[in-house]
């Protein structure tokens, strides 16, 4: 019985580990976009482009993502859950430059992100430049949620 608790208490704490936490990168992961912190500093941060997806049931609303290429693009991710979520988009972080993520009440900076956690009740923002053209899928960063359905597309265009 002490054997089958301390499991139970350890999967719990893998589990909970499985939605990660916000990964910035200031030294290039490989395939990245190696001139991210020019792009960032080129790009026109008085009025990026907006986009709001809310978290909600095992979903993400919407699903379907246009982002242009060389905008400035701020993504509003609003967690309406009372659980952590998060974003896993390898491909996608690869091929963006990160000018920050903003929420509970800090900035990280970027220019590299490898992994985007959305604490329960959470609303994030991450600020960045699409840098190559691309279709991208991504999913739930928390362990079984993508097969409940939350899951989206990524496009980006001229
Ligand atoms: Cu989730």
């Amino acid at each position: 019985m002490m054997i089958r608790g301390a499991c139970l208490a350890l999967t719990l704490l893998i589990l909970a580990a499985c939605a990660g936490s916000d990964a910035v990168s200031t030294r290039l992961p490989p395939g990245f976009v190696s001139n991210a912190a020019e792009i960032v500093a080129g790009a026109d941060w008085a009025s990026p482009e907006t986009v709001t997806v809310t978290i909600a049931g095992h979903a993400y609303q919407p699903s379907e993502l246009t982002f242009h290429r060389d905008r400035a693009t701020r993504l509003v991710l609003v967690n309406a859950t009372e659980s952590d979520h998060g974003i896993a988009a390898r491909q996608f972080f690869a091929d963006i430059a990160v000018e920050s993520i903003r929420g509970g009440g800090q900035i990280l900076k970027g220019p590299w992100i490898e992994s985007l956690l959305l604490p329960a009740g959470q609303t994030k923002e991450l600020w960045f430049v699409p840098a190559r053209y691309g279709a991208y899928a991504f999913e739930c960063s928390a362990l079984g949620h993508p097969s409940l359905g939350e899951r989206g597309l990524i496009d980006v265009v001229p």
